[in-house]
């Protein structure tokens, strides 16, 4: 990359003394009597020009973008009307009182939360030995994803509602591993201390707070074990963020006019989003099911690419709203100072990019809980991503399975199958179109998944219908 960007620069330089040349060349011909117009010049779509300016033409994208997709939409439009309904949405939740489970269950996750905290206190004064408390973890987090998978696959409540659930519930679950790994690394440190006899504790008071030079961010220092209280692990499970900490950066106001435009974006585009599901994802899906059923391979790949298009509108705006305003304004309210919930996914060249850059909490925590200490332990990193990947798929399947109560894999393979295409495109697709691999993946692989869903979802349905009737 950086002999690339070298022979730029150079060719950028190259160019600049060659119009210095031209202008000269350009005078001496004034001067001649045939006045000559013709010079050596390569044509500007050839590499050897070093033309690079495509400003232009990517407006024309744009315009060409924005007229396609008004016609798309307008054909929506004159196609099904308006179907918007946003008191739909509440209806939804009103009417089936089987979604109250779900809110009991989000009651009860404190449960799981305190047991944690009650286990690192025990650990922390040595009332129980690290061997016991492992047990007492690894019981606690199993039961935390099986309880609630239990209680949905028993009750049957609304599938949307139980995903927030259990998304919720792996939150947690993330959380509280991160939560036992810190302190445990804090006791271990406190033991090598003691060891060596360096008995030389510094109190909060010594530290007191400090403030870097914008004023912005104040840090109160807490040391282990000190940070065992309620509120230090109620602030940790409500901050955005999946990986613990004794001293998290903070920020020194509320900014009201910051929280005010985040707040005011949630709002705007969850109405957005749930209004694009109603009018445009629900009609497209639903016309999709007889090619589906049928499997007439021409026409599911012309609604596949029908759905692509606002299932990847929709998937911008839920970025945008999740990662920026959502998390922004809880990390407002917090004042929590780390905003770096992404990073410039867009410019990936490599699917590992992609991953490092696109959710940021969850690479972290990834990164820090589970694949540098695999590293640490002497695998190889191909070994490693594969822990980390199969972690996330169980997750994703866990999260799309048990809502629908319909156990796939398409989940679970889509979030694996991402290593092959890691390891593909790094040694066959050249390194100028990896960025397009990266969006060809997000804008098919997504509606391939959606319809793999539906068309298991559908036909199981259909299925027992008419088994029953
Ligand atoms: C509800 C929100 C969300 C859905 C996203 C899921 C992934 C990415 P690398 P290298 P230095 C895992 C659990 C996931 C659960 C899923 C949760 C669902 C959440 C539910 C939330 C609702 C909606 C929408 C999503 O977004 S789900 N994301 O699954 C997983 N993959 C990765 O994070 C990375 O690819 C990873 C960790 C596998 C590899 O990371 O950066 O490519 O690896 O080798 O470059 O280095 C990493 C670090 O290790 C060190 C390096 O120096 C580096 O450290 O710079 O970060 O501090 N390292 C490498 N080799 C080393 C060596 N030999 N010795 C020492 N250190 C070494």
């Amino acid at each position: 990359m950086a002999t690339k960007q070298g022979t730029r620069l150079r060719r950028a330089a190259s160019m600049t003394s060659a119009q210095d040349i031209v202008s000269e060349e350009k005078k001496e011909r004034f001067k001649q009597a045939d006045k000559p117009i013709h010079r050596h010049a390569d044509s500007l779509f050839s590499t050897d020009s070093g033309f690079t300016n495509y400003r232009g033409l990517l407006n024309l994208c744009l315009i060409l973008l924005v007229l396609s997709n008004a016609r798309l939409f307008l054909e929506n439009i004159i196609k099904y009307g308006i179907l918007i309904d946003p008191l739909a949405y509440l209806q939804l939740f009103l009417s089936q009182p089987a979604s109250w489970p779900n809110l009991c269950l989000l009651l009860v996750s404190n449960v799981f939360i305190l047991a944690s905290f009650y286990t690192e206190c025990f650990l922390s004064k040595g009332i129980i030995s690290e061997k016991l408390g492992l047990v007492v973890y690894t019981t606690n987090l199993t039961l935390l994803l099986v309880i609630p998978a239990a209680v949905i696959l028993y009750i049957h409540p609304n599938p949307v509602f139980s995903v927030v659930t259990l998304g919720t519930y792996t939150l947690i679950f993330l959380k509280l591993v991160s939560y036992a790994s810190v302190n445990k690394w804090c006791r271990q440190q406190r033991a090598e201390k003691k060891k060596i006899k360096r008995t030389k504790s510094v109190s909060i008071s010594e530290k007191g707070a400090s403030t870097v030079a914008n004023g912005r961010e104040e840090t109160i220092w807490v040391n282990y074990p000190d940070n065992l209280i309620y509120s230090d692990l109620y602030y940790f499970m409500g901050a955005p963020t999946l990986c613990y900490e004794l001293n998290f950066p903070r920020s020194q106001r509320i900014r009201k006019r910051f929280l005010l435009k985040r707040f005011l974006e949630m709002l705007f585009l969850s109405s957005l989003i749930m209004g694009l599901i109603q009018q445009w994802i629900i009609p497209t899906v639903r016309n999709s099911m007889k090619p589906l059923v049928e499997m007439e391979f021409g026409r599911v790949v012309e609604r596949l690419l029908k759905l692509a298009i606002p299932n990847h509108f929709i998937w911008l705006m839920f970025f945008y709203w999740f990662f920026h305003s959502t998390l922004n304004v809880i990390a407002e309210l917090l004042r929590f100072g780390d905003r770096e919930f992404y990073k410039d996914w867009w410019n990936s060249e490599t699917v590992n990019q992609f991953w490092q850059n696109w959710n940021v909490p969850v690479h972290r925590w990834a990164s820090r809980h589970l694949y540098k200490p695999l590293i640490r332990r002497g695998y190889n990193k191909l070994h490693a991503s594969v822990a980390v990947f199969f972690l996330s798929a169980f997750f994703h399947e866990y999260l799309v399975s048990i809502p629908l109560q319909m156990f796939r894999v398409w989940a679970f393979t889509a979030m694996l199958g991402q290593v092959p295409l890691a390891l593909i495109q790094t040694k066959y697709i050249p390194w100028k179109y990896g960025n397009i691999v990266v969006w060809l993946s997000l804008i098919v692989g997504q509606p391939i998944a959606i319809f793999a869903y539906f068309h298991d979802y559908y036909v199981m349905h259909a299925f027992t219908s008419n088994a029953t009737a």
